[in-house]
């Protein structure tokens, strides 16, 4: 299983521009251009969300993002690694399953096996889509750091770059913070911005945004970090 560490940041006309400079320096390689079309799930009760769960399709294959050990303990570290999100992500349906009857199941019992045939696993949890949305990616390696940068248009009309350095769970979080600290400061990066779910949220589903947000803000127990 992957860790993804990843800082996002502003992506605007001058960010193309930054990553040809820095490209002189280290060798920057332009891994291709796609287009994502995610699908979000969670319960009515938003079960997988406030636990900083974010299950979802994307190109016809299931994925769980969950919080890492560390983050839900609550050890966010030195400003470094603040700025920055750790995630596990969960790409094998049986594990995804068994992840998200353990959270549903403690309001709902719901014992039964899934069909990974099917998707009627995803009505029998009352699991429905709340965000749906296609972004338009541009992805840079730095050779040598092993980081990968991606520039997001979202089409609902947001902008927004991310450094992301894979890991294995348990691996060496310390060094990735680090390339990514570094190639913050090469692209000239310093303020914190929204992810896209954040901003899809607001604007289209002020209520869980607004829920979400109040465990964050109103201290509650629950792992959520915006
Ligand atoms: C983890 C998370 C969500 C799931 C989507 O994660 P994100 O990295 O924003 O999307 P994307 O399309 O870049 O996925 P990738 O291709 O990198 O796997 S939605 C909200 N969160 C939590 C979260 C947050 N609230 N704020 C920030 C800045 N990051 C993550």
């Amino acid at each position: 299983m992957s860790v993804e560490v990843e800082r996002k940041f502003l992506c605007n006309a001058d960010t193309l521009k930054k990553l040809e400079e820095i490209g002189g320096m280290c060798l920057i390689f332009c891994v291709g251009q796609q287009q994502i079309h995610d699908q979000y799930f969670d319960t009515p009760e938003f079960h997988l969300t406030l636990r900083d769960m974010w299950l979802r399709k994307r190109k016809g294959c299931w994925e769980l993002k969950c919080p890492t050990a560390e983050a839900q303990s609550g050890k966010q570290g030195e400003a470094a690694a603040s700025l920055c999100t750790r995630y596990k992500e969960i790409t094998s349906l049986p594990e995804i399953h068994l992840r998200v009857k353990e959270v549903i199941k403690q309001d709902r019992e719901s014992e039964a096996d899934f069909s990974q045939e099917d998707e009627s696993w995803l009505s029998k949890l009352d699991l429905v889509c709340f965000a749906e949305f296609t972004t338009a990616r541009c992805s840079f390696t730095l050779k040598e750091e092993g980081v990968q940068i991606d520039l997001d248009q979202a089409d609902f009309g947001y902008h927004v770059g991310e450094i992301e350095v894979l890991i294995s769970e348990g691996g060496d979080e310390q060094a990735a913070l680090e390339k990514i600290r570094k190639t913050a400061e090469k692209l000239g990066i310093h303020q914190r911005v929204k992810g896209k779910m954040d901003v899809y949220l607001k604007r289209n589903h002020p209520e869980h945004y607004i829920i979400l947000h109040l465990y964050k803000y109103g201290n509650k127990k629950r792992p959520y970090l915006l």
